[in-house]
């Protein structure tokens, strides 16, 4: 078997501690397994008259990490241009918040030019390459462009959005364009494949035939759902064991009160203000559950030069101000809300500690947050997962309680029901979520495409 190379936007520095975002969660496990290389940004910045930009490399546990500084108009016009302004949001759905440019869509296919680039000579004939998120959409067209043969797959992190919005990109003819270089495009969830295939046949007259092959611009991909997902026994692991200190001071801080807990990164994606308003309409319609639970919030920031992500930070500061300038009391406030990234064996034990996990993206790829608070819980008094209809998750976990993020009564409603929801019930709720999770984890997430990607070959000379 030849090595397994990943491109990501961004790649954690070897040895690294923990950082958030799922991709790198996911993506190391495959990597340390197969043995191969990992190239992306290294999330530094050179000025614009640095004459060229060099690759560094170093070796940790089996996998080469390649990373690339970017000047600073790349940074701009690729990194919180073009993929964060225009991408990020209109494949969330918000087209209000999308912003192009010609020049940064330019800087999106340099940045993408270099990546190709440097991956060129460090390619050997049986590896596989496997490509990831909107960040690096056309690298596949670009790796082909310099000859390289390989098998290459792409997979999309975040949702596929419904025609109607993909066309208002510029660009978007030429994007589905360069998707046709790769061999393999996966998608997080089938309505995200629907939408995508729905565009090929509509706008491109592209054919599809029914055993998920699409014929287009001269080529032929094959199309696929791959759920991604967590490592769910090393999870059930960590929950069980977390460090004391963090937990010591938790419990004594809610002084025998109930913990709900939320994750995410900084984004407005996650909702995180609309699920604050619902708790302030849960304590205005519900007042007996005052005084009785304290909703934590832990959301580190992200993405802090894109103007969009400074706002979403004021409006859940203010969110939470509100609701605790209403509701609070001298010796409680409801919510409380903090900016740190936390280390994985505590988050493990947070997520455990809490008798209700709300995850209410407003829309969301996947979020691996939902899963992982199904894998931290106690399977003889488990918690209560509220999860958003528009996260990728709620096609699998569906014993928890599904709510419309944007209906702040309903979202109020489920609180209550999942705060006063009985044993059993929360166990007849958890038991198949949890042998879902066990059945299929990251590893089998990484190995079921990487298969797909491997069969590739076969049936489209089959079918050429
Ligand atoms: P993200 O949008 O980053 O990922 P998510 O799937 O929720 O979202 O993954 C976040 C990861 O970061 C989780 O593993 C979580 O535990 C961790 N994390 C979040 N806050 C943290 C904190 N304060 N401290 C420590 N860890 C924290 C994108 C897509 C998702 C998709 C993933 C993977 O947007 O929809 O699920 O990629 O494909």
């Amino acid at each position: 078997m030849g090595r397994l190379i990943a491109v990501s936007n961004r790649i954690p520095k070897p040895g690294e501690r923990y950082s958030p975002g799922g991709l790198s969660v996911a993506l190391r496990h495959a990597l340390e397994k197969q043995g191969g290389i990992w190239l992306g940004w290294s999330g530094d910045v050179q000025p614009n008259s640095v004459a060229e930009l060099k690759p560094r490399s170093s070796r940790w546990k089996n996998v080469d990490y390649v990373t690339v500084d970017l000047t600073q108009r790349d940074e701009d016009e690729y990194y919180n241009g073009f993929a964060n302004r225009a991408l990020w949001p209109l494949f969330h759905h918000r087209s209000g918040l999308t912003e192009f440019a010609r020049r940064d869509i330019a800087g999106y296919y340099r940045v993408n030019e270099t990546f190709a680039r440097i991956l060129q000579p460090l390619v050997r004939p049986d590896d596989v390459i496997w490509v990831h998120d909107y960040h690096l959409i056309p690298l596949g067209a670009e790796l082909r462009r310099l000859g390289i043969r390989n098998r290459i797959g792409f997979f999309l992190h975040i949702p596929w959005p419904a025609p109607e919005l993909f066309s208002i990109l510029p660009n978007h003819a030429r994007l589905v364009a360069n998707l046709s270089s790769y061999d393999l495009i996966g998608f997080q969830t089938k309505s995200s494949m629907d939408n995508f295939l729905y565009y090929q046949r509509e706008e491109m007259n592209n054919h599809v035939g029914a055993d998920g092959l699409l014929e287009a611009f001269g080529r032929i991909s094959k199309i696929g759902v791959f759920p991604i997902s967590i490592d769910t026994a090393e999870f059930e692991e960590f929950a069980k064991t977390p460090h004391g200190t963090m937990m010591r001071r938790l419990e004594r801080s809610l002084e025998g009160r109930t913990l709900a807990l939320s994750v995410d990164r900084l984004d407005y994606s996650k909702g995180i203000p609309q699920r604050i308003d619902a708790i302030g309409r849960f304590l205005e319609l519900y007042p007996q559950f005052r005084n009785r639970f304290i909703a934590l919030q832990i959301a580190p920031r992200s993405r802090e030069k894109i103007p969009e992500y400074c706002d979403i930070n004021r409006d859940v500061a203010e969110a939470a101000g509100r609701v605790n300038g209403t509701f609070g009391d001298i010796d409680w406030v409801p919510i409380r809300y903090i900016n740190r990234s936390i280390a994985r064996q505590s988050l493990a034990g947070l997520l455990r500690a809490a008798r209700v996990g709300i995850v209410t993206p407003l829309r969301d790829g996947m979020n691996l947050v939902a899963k992982e608070y199904v894998a931290a819980q106690d399977e003889n008094n488990p918690g209560v997962l509220v999860l958003s209809r528009f996260a990728g998750a709620a096609r699998e976990l569906r014993g928890a309680l599904i709510v419309n993020p944007y209906d702040i009564d309903g979202m109020a409603q489920a609180f209550k029901t999942a705060f006063e929801m009985p044993l059993e019930e929360r166990i007849a709720r958890f038991r198949p979520m949890i042998e879902h999770l066990r059945k299929f984890h990251v590893h089998r997430w990484c190995s079921d495409f990487l298969e797909a990607l491997s069969e590739y070959q076969i049936e489209t000379a089959l079918a050429s």
